[in-house]
């Protein structure tokens, strides 16, 4: 066989191969024809017109990094307008806010575990001085939503709930536990049940409780997509009624004279989780200025808190 022959055959081999390699799996797509509805769409329509008729109302959903915040708000609205992802960072009060009907939906990331150096205690003070100074000039809060992913109940939680619930709103705003991760759950709530007493051990009481599937179970094996279909519609059903239950008809404003003061606690509370020396809200210019904040940003952020 001479040199030629060689070089075509080695090229067919190679185009034969190229065409023939093994390809990645294509998505699932969901075939839902032959899965019947268990007629929560129809009463998530009445839930919907009742939340039509609400005033502006302000919720905050708030929990740690990645335990399905985003996805919850996707939820409710039931599109895709916040953005998810399965990333481990970004542990800060960073917040971003969400249209709802006439309801404002503050997406909130709390303090996460002090893990792997990924948090800051600079990031989360500032954050934490940034959501609340926009939440004092709004109109007030109505409602929070804690979500958690199913499993142990974290040191985080616990200071999120102190933080949010006790301090921030003085115990005056409803807050509902919303838990993800729980998929395939065969008793509504169950885990939460069996959990309730742990809960309370930690102080942390909810007005409600909801297991959610906040996810749609796209590429789930087929015979599982009527499940997640039917589970994400009874889901958002119970998130939408939660929320038109308990949101307060007037909203808790965290104005007043004892808002400095609160500030104060909480900056406490985070400066122990991190492990440092508690200080006292007199002090709270110099605590931003050794933290690396420059004088017009540590004076500008107390001023704007303390007046
Ligand atoms: N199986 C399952 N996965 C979920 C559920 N909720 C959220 N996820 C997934 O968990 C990951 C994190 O969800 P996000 O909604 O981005 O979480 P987050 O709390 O907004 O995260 P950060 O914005 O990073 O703090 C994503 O990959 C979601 O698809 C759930 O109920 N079940
Ligand atoms: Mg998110």
């Amino acid at each position: 066989m001479g040199k030629f022959e060689v070089i075509v055959i080695a090229g067919v081999v190679l185009y034969v191969a190229y065409l023939y390699q093994p390809k990645p799996p294509l998505p699932v797509t969901p075939d839902l024809d032959f899965c019947p509805s268990e007629g929560f769409e129809e009463k998530t329509q009445d839930a919907l017109k009742l939340l039509r008729n609400d005033q502006e109302k302000n919720v905050i959903v708030f929990g740690e990094t990645g335990v399905g915040k985003s996805s919850l708000i996707n939820m409710i609205v039931d599109k895709q307008i916040a953005e998810t992802s399965d990333k481990a960072v970004g542990c800060t009060f960073e917040h971003q806010k969400y249209s709802f009907l006439n309801y404002n939906i503050f997406d909130t990331v709390g303090l996460g575990e002090p893990e792997g150096g990924t948090v800051s205690t600079k990031d989360a003070v500032g954050k934490l001085l940034e959501l609340i100074t926009v939440l004092k000039s709004s109109p007030g809060i109505n409602l929070l939503i804690l979500v958690m992913k199913k499993g142990r109940i974290t040191e985080s939680l616990k200071t999120n709930y102190e933080l949010f619930v006790n301090i921030m709103t003085e115990k005056k705003v409803p807050v509902f536990l919303v838990i993800t991760h729980a998929d395939g759950e065969k008793e509504k709530n169950k885990w939460y049940v069996d959990n309730v007493d742990h809960f309370r051990r930690h102080k942390a009481h909810f007005h409600d409780v909801t297991t959610v599937c906040a996810k749609k179970g796209e590429n789930v094996h087929k015979n599982m997509q009527c499940y997640f279909k039917n589970c994400y519609a009874e889901s958002r059903y119970n998130v939408l009624t939660l929320i038109k239950k308990y949101s307060l008809a007037e909203p808790y404003q965290i104005r007043g004279l004892t808002f400095s003061k609160r500030v104060a606690s909480m900056v406490n509370i985070i400066t122990d989780f991190f492990g440092y020396p508690r200080t006292l809200w007199e002090e709270l210019y110099e605590f931003l200025l050794d933290l690396g904040f420059s004088d017009v940003d540590a004076r500008r952020k107390s001023n704007a808190l303390f007046n």
